[in-house]
């Protein structure tokens, strides 16, 4: 029998070499992450593995991957389900200033401590909103419905062990053979001819609508590897000769502890593909769709969290316009030095990070009865915080993602009104909750909480 996370683990690993045949640089992104990771172990030893085994960290991956319908979602989450990755957050990237981005968006991952330290693989998934006016036009809309309708992404025997695998959270090994290779197959790039015209017709509109729905299968978008140095590993490739964005999303390198997510990814490459014409003929073109991607992690945030960050954004934004583009990454330190603690114990102190609690076995020996508040609890040595890697997502930064590898603008109709996507919504497409990442990280920091002595347990903790 095969359990879901070793088919977790296994589906992961097996994209990863499919990917890597198909996109040559993603193996070099690889390789040098892997490099950069031995190098950061080497130098900075158990301080390295702080938000996660070196093990975890390697074998870590994250994919995107792009779907057309809510039927399309309600069976990409079956075959997620099947690996024990569920929806967690609801992103929406419709509003993106400066691209057409018509799409929503959640992300596939497990949720436990348990498989996520076995394996954290998630799957950032986006689904194209057809029924939005802004983007798409009544003819427009008719036409690529009735294009949708019509293609299969999952043929049927793959949803059904998937289904199985999920009910009976395992598989027999055959079972599971034949299911990794269905799942993997279903996003690997065709080499069926794409119909020129209707291609360039959704481009027109956006090519994030072009490569969703101007193909009769979906493929994996990208494939994210970990590492412990994104700006380390940002000169070795540039090093390599290979052109990365310009940026690096997220938060800026500084001195105090890493928060959230830190990304960035080189342009897509020029694919040859081949194209159906107009007269019917087939010719080979190029298509540029894929890219390369990598991140570092670091500690999720709280609510409260959260909103310092993203109302910092905004004053970096603001202070960053009067200065040449290039020192962005200066005024964002500034502002960070300026309004964020730089030190794990006040990211806690202050309720703005999250951690899990931890009683410190053979506590003070001077037979002083323990404070209060956590503040004491930690300096005085009665507890112990380690913190909680960040799982999840950044819209902005995904949006960033998005565009930095899209060529052309789109067109978007904003005098028109939106149609609704909401995280319910998703959920009622899928028939399964979109969970909220804030829900989660508390609920394991107060499992923590839980099981130390009631004596020990902060004040004002839940
Ligand atoms: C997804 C872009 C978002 C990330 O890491 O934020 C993303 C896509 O290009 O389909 O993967
Ligand atoms: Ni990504």
């Amino acid at each position: 029998m095969t359990g879901q996370w070793r088919l977790r683990a296994a589906f992961a690993a097996r994209l990863s070499r499919m990917y890597g045949r198909e996109v040559p640089a993603y193996t070099t992104l690889v390789d040098v992450s892997r490099e950069v990771n031995e190098d950061v172990l080497r130098t900075r030893g158990a301080e390295a593995e702080r938000l996660g085994s070196i093990g975890r960290v390697t074998a870590e991956r994250h994919g995107a991957i792009r779907v057309g319908t809510p039927e399309e979602l309600r069976q990409v989450a079956r075959v997620f389900g099947a690996l024990g990755m569920r929806p967690v957050g609801f992103y929406d990237l419709r509003d993106t200033p400066g691209s057409a981005l018509p799409v929503v968006s959640t992300a596939f991952r497990p949720v436990d401590e348990d498989e996520l330290a076995r394996n954290p693989f998630r799957v950032f998934t986006s689904m194209l909103t057809v029924s939005d006016p802004r983007f798409f036009g009544t003819d427009l809309r008719s036409r690529l419905a009735a294009f949708l309708a019509d293609r299969e992404l999952f043929p049927p025997e793959l949803l059904a062990l998937a289904d199985r695998a999920e009910a009976e959270r395992e598989l027999p090994a055959a079972d599971a053979e034949r299911f990794l290779d269905l799942a993997v197959r279903a996003f690997e790039l065709s080499p069926e001819p794409i119909d020129r015209e209707w291609y360039a017709a959704l481009e027109r509109v956006s090519a994030v609508a072009a490569d969703i729905g101007g193909v009769r299968s979906t493929h994996i978008n990208h494939l994210t590897p970990r590492v412990l140095d994104i700006d380390e590993l940002y000169r070795r490739m540039t090093e390599r000769g290979i052109e990365m964005i310009d940026t690096i999303q997220g938060p800026p390198r500084w001195a105090g502890p890493d928060v959230l997510l830190r990304q960035t990814s080189f342009r897509a490459l020029d694919e040859p593909r081949a194209l159906r014409t107009a007269d019917g003929s087939v010719t080979l073109g190029a298509l540029r769709v894929r890219f390369g991607e990598v991140e570092a992690r670091g500690i999720a945030l709280t609510r409260e969290g959260r909103a310092l960050y993203d109302r910092l954004l905004g004053v970096v934004d603001e202070r960053a316009a009067q200065r040449p583009a290039g020192e962005r990454g200066d005024v964002a330190r500034a502002v960070w030095s300026e309004h964020l603690p730089p030190t794990e114990r006040e990211l806690a102190v202050r309720g703005l990070g999250f951690f899990t609690y931890h009683a410190v076995a053979g506590r003070p020996a001077d037979g002083s009865r323990p404070p209060s508040d956590l503040a004491g609890l930690l300096d005085r040595g009665w507890l112990r915080a380690e913190p909680i890697v960040y799982e999840d997502f950044l819209p902005r930064s995904a949006a960033g993602i998005f565009q930095s590898n899209l060529s052309d603008t789109g067109s978007r109709d904003s005098g028109q009104e939106g149609s609704s996507y909401d995280a319910d919504r998703l959920s009622g497409v899928m028939g399964r909750d979109v969970l909220d990442p804030f829900t989660l990280y508390e609920r394991q920091r107060d499992r923590s909480l839980a099981r130390i002595p009631r004596a020990l347990r902060p004040q004002g903790a839940s």
